[in-house]
């Protein structure tokens, strides 16, 4: 039979002498204007006397959608043409920010959505301010998934973030009286336009039960699992654009529903009240995400959201590779999967089930393609950070995984056995479950026998790693340790948060910094240059007019842009030591107080962070910033040299008003407790100076930017460990510094709480008789650095020559940098270029 005869469709024409693909996808700005108005009236439909500001951004968000829409099919197709092998980047959260501004940068038509916005009469600055950010994710660990999501992209290489469509994200934070107030973050109150639901995309989830035993047809003895729920995990695709390629990832995230056939038919005949309580049993899995940072609660929920997840995607990529024809013995070589931390290492046991179980291979073959899959990145070191389950917890829920762990254990324990005879210490020091007190499955053990390669995210955090929490795992396997340190989208965090330092450096370097970030280097010739260093001094001035016209927006506070200003923005957290600063600033208004005639520096000190919900102890810092603000502020004595503010709900959108206002970064974390940080490098792009301890990251941001142009004090970690070893105790730091001992008795007397004494009591009487993270210890290098910082300001040539340095030698900790190291050493991945 001859084939159907083609028949050529003219695509038609609109009165704008546009057609129906230029509306669609067109980037220049009458195609953008038409767009707008066509969604403002076919995808939205209020009528013109109705139509609000969220409207134009709903519509113009559909119409940049559009425009990816076109590019994402094609990498979708592209990659399955070339059979590529795909990152599979598990996470329990992204924390993406809001999505518009990116991805008009990203699709390189800013200036045309501005212009066709203009058309309509709409300002593109105000209508961006109506996105509602998806915090799907807490802190540096969610943000860094989405990091390395926009650089995957961007490197062209094929990947889908996969993890959970929380319907309540981080909360909102207000103050109320100096403390947080938590508010559940409806972020999908008034739609989402970037996703794409994909109902019939779905993957059955099973819970508790019990397992049964049985033989196949071919003799071979099985298992079975009977559970006794069955939740369905729906996809909902969120489409990643590259900067500056064709190439539009997938952002995959789940949503649990009920499964109306199981409940509805099997078990609940009749009985339609309990048939809708099932409904909302299965619906709460993917509610709301634990706002907790580190460490996580042990929640039977939440161990409920991580199986969800990982089973799902799991589930998904078996699925794709049937509909690709690849045989699943070839899974290895078509997903490498990673683990963000050991939120999704529960992966390592549902892919042995779902190859062993479902697909009948063998248990070796199995547990070869597993640990060729999974990769494993620790995010903390913190003990009480690393997760554990409780065994009758996890029994209830996975009654098939325990099986399945045991079998594992047993295995690797007799390697163990066979590798070091003779130390049953050993053994029980590396097993994964845990029998001292109440017995529990260890999931870093399991992350790290079920991964083939393990990496920290800093360089000392990894070398840290090797010698602590996974010693025993880096004798056993030394081959599976690397260090990829951290490193962060330039894209959001310098080209879009700042866009004055971005129009300098495109006039100084031209436009391909964004993707090769050692260009930056090009810049340190300019920091001897007086006219340049008049420029970036204007620069950052507006930068930080801008963040003081928000804080007053939002706090009444009046900052003077033309202070030094100091800004420690990051999780509240004991580890962090936002106390160690509140102590300087104190010291530093005693001693105003004290002598008017002193010369310092004026200083803005800006605080911005979530606490846990339930972490008392990070509360009440919020509560002392907030009064040491209220009583500094009022205090006509210092408020012309010092004030302090706190910026309600620290979230990705204001930090980019953020970063490229500071001028001093606070990163003062205990040595040896933050892993690496990644707001330390957003501030060294935007030419902030560092404040720092010897930790995490700072570690290579100083080496990087040279020991003269940080600001470095307190204890090293071996001067931590060494100082715990022998017996610490503050009451000797007190006892030895008397301006110490007068500012926490200042604090504990009620003076920055309106004569209330309690308040800070517990605060007090923590760093006095326990501080465990050494804030006393550290009290004065801290103070006296502070002393130095005060100095280098009245510099303020040499202050701009070591800010365009900070810059110019951030190249190393662009995400694109520890992309490309994950894809060359872990994943094996290479780029697949995308043609239109
Ligand atoms: C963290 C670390 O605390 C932080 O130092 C690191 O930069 C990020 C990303 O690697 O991971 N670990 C963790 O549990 N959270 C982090 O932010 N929440």
């Amino acid at each position: 039979k001859p084939p159907p005869k083609q028949i050529k469709i003219a695509p038609p024409v609109t009165t704008t002498g546009l057609t129906d693909v230029d509306v669609r996808s067109g980037m220049q700005v009458a195609a953008l204007k038409q767009a707008v108005t066509d969604h403002l009236r076919y995808s939205i439909g209020h009528p013109p006397v109705a139509t609000t500001l969220h409207d134009y951004y709903y519509a113009l968000a559909l119409a940049v959608r559009d425009r990816m829409q076109h590019r994402w099919l094609n990498t979708l197709q592209t990659n399955f043409d070339l059979k590529r092998k795909i990152v599979c980047y598990l996470s329990a959260e992204f924390l993406m920010g809001p999505h518009l501004g990116n991805n008009l940068l990203n699709l390189g038509i800013e200036q045309e959505a501005r212009a066709a916005l203009a058309e309509l009469g709409q300002d593109l600055d105000i209508v961006l301010e109506c996105e509602e950010e998806p915090g799907l994710g807490n802190g540096g660990l969610g943000r860094l998934a989405a990091c390395y999501l926009d650089s995957l992209a961007t490197l062209q290489r094929p990947a889908v973030g996969y993890g959970i469509r929380y319907e309540f994200g981080i909360f909102d934070q207000e103050i109320h009286d100096g403390w947080q107030a938590e508010i559940t973050d409806k972020w999908l109150r008034y739609g989402n336009p970037w996703e794409i639901a994909k109902p019939e995309v779905a993957h059955y989830v099973n819970w508790g039960g019990h397992t049964e035993y049985y033989r196949d047809e071919a003799g071979n003895d099985r298992v079975r699992w009977m559970p006794y729920r069955v939740v369905k995990g729906t996809a909902y695709d969120t489409p990643t654009q590259g900067y500056g390629v064709n190439n539009c990832n997938t952002l995959r995230l789940w949503s649990a529903e009920a499964v109306e056939s199981f409940d509805f038919q099997a078990f609940n005949t009749g009985d339609y009240y309990q048939a809708v309580e099932d409904k909302i049993i299965s619906e709460t899995v993917t509610k709301v995400l634990y706002p907790n940072d580190e460490p996580q609660i042990g929640k039977h929920l939440r161990l409920g959201q991580q199986y969800f997840f990982v089973s799902c995607s799991l589930q998904n990529m078996l699925h794709i590779l049937s509909l690709s024809g690849v045989p699943v013995e070839n899974f290895a070589e078509r997903y490498a999967v990673q683990l963000n931390d050991t939120h999704p290492s529960i992966g390592v046991v549902e892919l042995m089930r779902l190859l062993v179980d479902e697909r009948r291979l063998d248990w070796d073959k199995a547990w070869a393609i597993t640990v060729q899959t999974f990769g494993y990145t620790n995010h903390t070191l913190l003990p009480e950070a690393l997760e554990t389950w409780p065994l009758p917890m996890f029994q209830a829920l996975l009654p098939r995984h325990l099986e399945i762990i045991y079998e594992i254990n047993r295995r690797f324990l007799d390697e163990v056995r066979a590798r070091f005879s003779g130390d049953e210490a050993r053994v029980a020091r590396m097993s994964l479950i845990g029998e001292e007190g109440e017995k529990c499955v260890r999931m870093a053990h399991l992350a790290a026998v079920g991964s083939h390669a393990i990496n920290g995210v800093a360089a000392l955090h990894s070398d840290l790693l090797k010698a602590s929490v996974l010693k025993d795992f880096y004798e056993m396997w030394p081959e599976r340790f690397s260090n990829k340190t951290n490193g962060v989208t330039p894209r959001r965090f310098l080209a879009l948060a700042n866009p004055g330092l971005r129009a300098l450096l495109n006039e100084a370097l031209g436009e391909q910094w964004p993707v090769n970030m050692e260009q930056l280097h090009q810049l340190e010739a300019k920091a001897d240059d007086a006219a340049f260093r008049r420029k970036w001094r204007a620069i950052k001035e507006a930068n930080k007019k801008r963040l003081a016209d928000y804080i007053l927006a939002h706090t009444d506070i009046e900052l003077d842009p033309t202070w030094l200003f100091d800004i420690q923005v990051k999780r509240i957290h004991e580890y962090k030591r936002q106390h160690l600063n509140v102590l300087h600033i104190v010291t530093l208004y005693r001693r105003l107080k004290e002598n008017p005639g002193l010369n310092i520096s004026p200083r803005a000190f800006i605080f911005g962070g979530k606490a846990a919900p339930g972490y008392f102890m990070a509360k009440r810092i919020i509560k002392l910033i907030n009064g040491v603000a209220e009583t500094i502020n009022a205090d006509p004595d210092v408020n012309t040299r010092m004030k302090v503010a706190f910026v309600p709900n620290f979230n990705v959108q204001n930090a980019q008003l953020i970063y490229p206002a500071a001028d001093l970064s606070e990163q003062i974390s205990t040595a040896g407790k933050e892993a690496s940080g990644t707001g330390n490098m957003k501030f060294m792009l935007n030419g902030a100076l560092t404040i720092g301890t010897l930790d995490g990251a700072n570690v290579e941001i100083r080496e990087e930017v040279g020991a003269e142009n940080f600001f470095l004090f307190g204890l090293t970690t071996e001067e931590v460990e060494h100082i715990k070893r022998e017996g610490y105790h503050p009451t000797d730091c007190i006892a030895s510094n008397s301006e110490l001992r007068t500012v926490l008795e200042l604090i504990n007397s009620g003076y920055f709480s309106r004569g209330d004494a309690e308040v800070f009591r517990s605060v007090v009487n923590n760093l006095t008789y326990s501080d465990p993270f050494l804030v006393l210890a550290d009290y004065a290098a801290y103070v006296a650095c502070q002393e130095r910082v005060s100095a280098a300001w009245q510099d303020k040539e040499n202050w701009t020559r070591m800010s365009i340095l900070n810059t110019a030698r951030s190249g190393k900790f662009s995400s694109d940098r520890a992309i490309r190291e994950y894809c060359d050493e872990i994943w094996n991945v290479q780029p697949a270029t995308v043609k239109l």
